[in-house]
């Protein structure tokens, strides 16, 4: 039997790397190269996406280990949270033996897919060990003003009497109207009961201190994906604008928030949003309006109905006209945006606009296109649809002609406003009226109001999971009743817990040192050792995990945790979807799922992990193929045998001239130094060819020729080496039947010194990649080698027709063996 059994290698080699504790980081380590996949949520297995994203960090971790660098590539889990809490109730168990069992099997196939990481740094967010700092920098951040209690709007079940989190939200019909039009309604996940909205007080973060610096810094991160950095910005969503007061009278001025200062003469409407304080005390003496009011507050912020409102009979004063316009109160109008009242302008405004059809209200254009504008002047008829586009003012008085621009400048002065920043960003409400989550560290006293609990009380501890109706913690009645750290007085915890995100805001620090007991990271080691050169994951995380982390990062520096790390992570890939083979992402309900556990039984981790990294580069879709999966590993058995066949002395060496054992040795040189290349730019794919080709090129010269000895062992050795990221298992077994020393995961990467010529050419390659005519006249075609050496694969045929065009050259370009390969594919 040839080739290698993967059942019987790739434990051997897995336990190999334990024992001789290769992906250990010492602690004293300096500046080591910090690779990180975002941690899994612990659901209890690995699904095709984890696999994808873990293959690549530790391809990258294991290409920068064997280059000499020390690694840090750490594993944790991200373990509270919702799902533990439903599998308890379904289970029967209680979610923290659900998540010890999810944890201990995700381990196991994390091992079995060969993946190093450094074990003595693992985490887990739901030990009290972690999750205690979460409450210490609860209490440091409210130290820095940073912690606030603000109202916010939560769904409540009125039949369970309790908070649903948004997933305990489901679609349903109303129990009381079987046969009504069949529109949805939200209801309780247990007892379908129609949920409603409720305004309760809630802990938050006021990350929207730091939406300026957040957005600013966003430009300097240029090793993140452009769209992730787009995403931030219009999540963080400054608007430039101005504010200006309105008198209502009767009850005084009012401030609106406005871009577009320079419609202020076609403002027809004024608006209030529902929780405006002058729209509550117009309420109090109108029934009308204080009932829209009751109903906004129930209504789903989600689905707005932009002609929603109410007239409250009171008109406001336009500044600009002197007119009276008709004050409304419309849930368009956000309480927590702006100031919460705006000047409204339907002939520029499409919700404006929609609002004054619906109730009637005069539409009037104050801005026409300039002339070198796309349309017509004529063709704008604002009765028909806004004009949302700058221009110039008409209908404006003596500002008539005015441009936008220059009459947003000169309004606020005239109008007696302010310049005024607005954010689309929210402070981070971090309450969840859960149980699986960490304690938030407050006691709340009649007398004293809300107490911290003191630091050496820390941390606060899940009490014993009971099975009820609400949240666990409420029902903790032991727990929940203490003594007022203040007065000693009688006192109750805060039953709500933290928000996860707060738990994956700072873990990549506290990898640098996961012991750690009187503080939640070093901060001289996590300054060393910060930021993450490259982080992993998966695009759902671009606004909140990835912008969250971000904040932590700049409070802890600001509050000298750290010194100088103003970002978490300099270089970040968001892999593509993996796809069944049917093309659509890979999924339960569709049933076209492969499971990593099948594979890695049928061919063995490497396989499995040479295919993901072999099919697409990590950003781009990957659709699974059974057929390339089976490539993959007869390539890998090819490479093995390759080996096994020179170890046993099975192929004759001896001296078949230095011309071609020249070429192969320059091939081989040519292939580290292209893999390198592609490697350090995380195109997988690309470096992998380049090691089929040399494959290739070994094979035809041992069957072709009696191959120079050690010429042909290079070549093998290299090959194996340059696959050994993707596919360690086999690299191990290929070092071991050359009868080297050590294990091939500490051996050193093969020299990237290309041959002079090769690397100039190269270089061209770079430049020049729309033409290859250039390249060909540079790099000399009397020397086809070369060009062979310098161009990609793809590029080879275009080169031939580059040849075969100027037809002087052909003959030469003809005699290079390879390219005649690409020449007869023609
Ligand atoms: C008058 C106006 C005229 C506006 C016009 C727009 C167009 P965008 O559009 O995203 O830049 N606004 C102000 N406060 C608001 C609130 N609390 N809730 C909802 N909308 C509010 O957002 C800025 C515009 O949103 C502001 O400029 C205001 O309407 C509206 F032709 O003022 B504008
Ligand atoms: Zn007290």
């Amino acid at each position: 039997e040839r080739g290698f059994d993967h059942t019987a290698i790739e434990p051997r080699w897995q336990a190999a790397w334990e024992d001789a504790d290769v992906f250990r980081i010492d602690d004293d380590a300096e500046d080591p190269e910090y690779v990180l996949a975002m941690f899994p949520y612990t659901s209890g297995s690995l699904h095709m996406g984890h696999v994808r994203n873990y293959t690549i960090t530790d391809a990258f971790a294991r290409f920068e280990r064997m280059r000499g660098e020390s690694v840090l590539h750490p594993m944790g889990w991200d373990s509270f949270g919702l799902p533990a809490e439903n599998a308890a109730e379904e289970r029967d168990t209680n979610p923290r033996d659900w998540t010890m069992q999810c944890i201990d099997s995700m381990k196991e196939q994390l091992t079995e897919m060969g993946f190093g990481y450094d074990w003595e740094r693992e985490i887990a967010t739901c030990e009290p060990e972690y999750y205690r700092w979460n409450q210490w920098l609860f209490k440091r951040f409210r130290e820095e003003g940073l912690v606030e209690r603000q109202g916010a709007e939560l769904n409540w079940c009125p039949s369970c009497e309790t908070v649903l989190a948004d997933e305990q939200v489901e679609e349903g019909e109303a129990p009381e109207e079987p046969h009504g039009d069949g529109g949805a309604v939200e209801v309780c996940w247990r007892c379908d009961t129609p949920i409603e909205h409720r305004e309760m007080d809630q802990w938050f973060f006021t990350i929207t201190d730091y939406a300026e610096e957040l957005l600013e810094a966003l430009d300097e991160l240029d090793g993140w994906p452009n769209n992730v950095r787009e995403m931030q910005r219009n999540w963080i969503g400054k608007q430039e604008g101005a504010s200006v007061a309105f008198e209502i009278p009767g009850y005084g001025e009012v401030d609106i928030f406005t871009t577009r200062l320079d419609t202020i003469y076609g403002a027809t409407y004024f608006s209030l949003a529902p929780g405006h304080p002058v729209a509550q005390e117009i309420a109090e003496d109108d029934e009308d309006v204080a009932e829209y009011i009751h109903e906004a507050e129930q209504a789903d912020e989600d689905d707005l109905d932009v002609t929603s409102g109410v007239f409250t009979g009171e008109y406001a004063v336009n500044p600009a006209t002197g007119e009276e316009i008709p004050v409304y109160v419309a849930d368009y109008v956000l309480t927590d945006v702006g100031t919460g009242a705006l000047y409204a302008v339907p002939a520029h405004d499409d919700r404006d606009h929609e609002f004054a059809q619906y109730h009637d209200i005069d539409i009037v254009q104050v801005v026409e296109p300039t002339e070198d504008a796309d349309v017509d002047p004529e063709d704008v008829d604002v009765q028909e649809e806004a004009y949302t586009e700058d221009g110039l003012l008409v209908n404006s008085g003596e500002y008539d002609g005015l441009h936008s621009e220059e009459a947003r400048e000169q309004f606020v002065e005239v109008f007696d406003g302010e310049h005024r920043t607005e954010y689309n960003l929210r402070d981070w409400g971090i309450s969840r009226q859960r149980y699986w989550g960490t304690p938030i560290p407050m006691i709340h006293c009649d007398d004293c109001g809300y107490v911290e609990v003191p630091d050496e009380d820390l941390p606060v501890e899940l009490p014993e999971f009971v099975h009820t109706t609400g949240n666990p913690l409420d029902a903790a009645e032991e727990w929940k009743h203490v003594d007022c750290p203040d007065c000693g007085g009688d006192a109750v915890r805060e039953t709500d817990t933290m928000d996860t995100f707060v738990d994956s805001s700072w873990y990549f620090l506290r990898y640098t040192s996961p012991d750690l007991e009187d503080a939640p990271f070093d901060a001289e080691r996590a300054t060393d050792w910060m930021p993450v050169d490259q982080y992993v994951g998966g695009i759902e995380h671009a606004v909140m995990h990835l912008l969250y982390a971000r904040f932590f990062t700049k409070v802890l520096d600001d509050t000298d945790l750290l010194e100088g790390v103003r970002e978490p992570f300099t270089n970040l890939t968001n892999q593509g979807m993996v796809l069944g083979e049917d093309g659509h992402k890979m999924s339960k309900s569709r049933g076209n799922g492969v499971s990593p556990q099948r594979i890695i039984e049928e061919y063995g981790a490497d396989t499995a992990r040479l295919f993901i990294m072999e099919a697409a580069q990590p950003e781009k879709e990957l659709a699974w193929s059974a057929e390339e999966v089976q490539s993959a590993h007869s390539f890998l058995q090819n490479v093995y045998r390759l080996a096994e066949e020179y170890a046993e002395g099975e192929v004759e060496t001896g001296d078949a001239g230095a011309d071609i054992a020249d070429y192969v040795a320059r091939e081989i040189d040519a292939t580290a130094a292209r893999a390198t290349e592609e490697y350090e730019q995380f195109r997988f794919n690309h470096a992998l060819q380049a090691v089929r080709e040399l494959v290739s090129l070994l094979r035809r010269y041992e069957d072709a020729t009696t191959p120079d000895a050690e010429v042909l062992e290079r070549g093998i050795t290299t090959a194996a080496k340059l696959l050994a990221p993707v596919a360690p298992h086999v690299g191990e077994e290929i070092w071991d039947r050359l009868d080297r020393d050590g294990l091939m995961a500490d051996a050193d990467w093969p020299s990237a010194e290309a041959p002079e010529d090769y690397a100039v050419a190269r270089r061209l390659v770079e430049n020049t990649r729309e033409d290859v005519r250039d390249i060909v006249d540079t790099v000399g075609i009397e020397d086809p080698q070369t060009v062979t050496l310098a161009v990609a694969p793809e590029w080879k045929h275009r080169v031939v027709d580059v040849a075969r065009e100027a037809d002087n050259v052909v003959p030469a370009v003809m005699q290079n063996e390879e390219l005649q390969r690409y020449g007869e594919a023609a």
